[in-house]
C-alpha cells in the first residue's frame, strides 16, 4: 500500500468508527486515529494526556500485540476474536496477547465512549435510560455505583457497564486490560457485551489529577458519548 493509499485508508477507518457501534465490529491490529482533536475533550481531559495516552500508550499495545502474534505465528486479525478466547495462544505468549490485545482492543472502545462536552445527549435517554433506571433506581445511583467500581479498583484496571448474556445490565471491573468479553479469565457471571467502560489507569488521568482519582471520574462523566453507549445497548440488549 503506497501512503497516499494507507491515509485515504485510515481517514476512512476513523470516519467509519463514528457511524458503527465500536463493541459489535472486528477491529483490526492497526491504530485508527482519535476520532476529535485531542484537545477536544478539555478542561475535563487535558490534552497532553490524551495525546500520550493515545500516541504512545495505546500504540505501544498494538506494537508489542504485533511482536507476540508473530513469535506465536498467529494469524487472526481480529483483535476483539482473539482477546475473547485466548485459549489457542500457546502459553508462551498467552499473558502477553492477553495484556496487549486487550489493551489495543479495550482502547479503541474507549476514544469511541468519549466526545466533546455538550455534542451530543446529556445522559441515557430511550431505552437506555429506561434500562439504567429500572435496573440502579436512576441514573445518579447507576453513575454512583459505577464511579465506585472505577474509584475501588485496585491498582489499574477498567470500570464496565456490560450487557449480561439474559440481556440484564451489569456493572463490573477488571484488572490491568482485561474486559468482559474474556472468557476464561473473567468470571462467568461478569462476562458480556461491554457498552461503556472507563479507564482507571493513573496515565489516564494522572497529569492533571495526580491521586485524585474520583475527581477523574467526576469529571469524566462531562465527555461520555451517550450515543455511542445508546447504540451498543440496542445491539446488544436484542
Ligand atoms: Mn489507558
Amino acid at each position: 500500500m503506497n501512503r497516499r493509499a494507507f491515509l485515504t485508508t485510515t481517514a476512512s477507518t476513523a470516519a467509519a468508527s463514528l457511524l458503527v457501534p465500536a463493541t459489535s465490529r472486528a477491529l483490526d491490529l492497526t491504530q485508527a486515529a482519535l476520532p476529535y482533536a485531542p484537545e477536544a475533550l478539555e478542561p475535563h481531559i487535558d490534552a497532553v494526556t490524551m495525546g500520550i495516552h493515545h500516541g504512545k500508550h495505546h500504540a505501544a499495545y498494538i506494537k508489542n500485540l504485533g511482536d507476540a502474534l508473530k513469535a506465536a505465528s498467529i494469524t487472526q486479525t481480529d483483535a476483539v476474536a482473539l482477546v475473547s478466547d485466548l485459549s489457542a495462544v500457546p502459553e508462551a505468549q498467552r499473558l502477553l496477547v492477553r495484556n496487549n490485545g486487550g489493551g489495543h482492543v479495550n482502547h479503541s472502545w474507549f476514544w469511541n465512549w468519549m466526545a466533546p462536552a455538550g455534542s451530543g445527549p446529556k445522559g441515557p435517554e430511550g431505552k437506555l435510560g429506561e434500562a439504567i433506571q429500572s435496573t440502579f433506581g436512576s441514573i445518579d445511583d447507576f453513575k454512583k455505583v459505577f464511579g465506585e467500581a472505577g474509584a475501588k479498583r485496585f491498582g489499574s484496571g477498567w470500570a464496565w457497564l456490560i450487557v449480561t448474556k439474559d440481556g440484564k445490565l451489569k456493572v463490573t471491573s477488571t484488572p490491568n486490560q482485561d474486559n468482559p468479553l474474556m472468557k476464561g479469565i473473567v468470571e462467568e457471571e461478569n462476562l458480556g457485551t461491554p457498552i461503556l467502560g472507563l479507564d482507571v489507569w493513573e496515565h489516564a488521568y494522572y497529569l492533571k489529577y495526580q491521586n485524585k482519582r474520583p475527581d477523574y471520574i467526576a469529571a469524566w462523566w462531562n465527555v461520555v458519548n451517550w450515543k455511542q453507549v445508546a447504540d451498543l445497548h440496542q445491539a446488544a440488549a436484542k
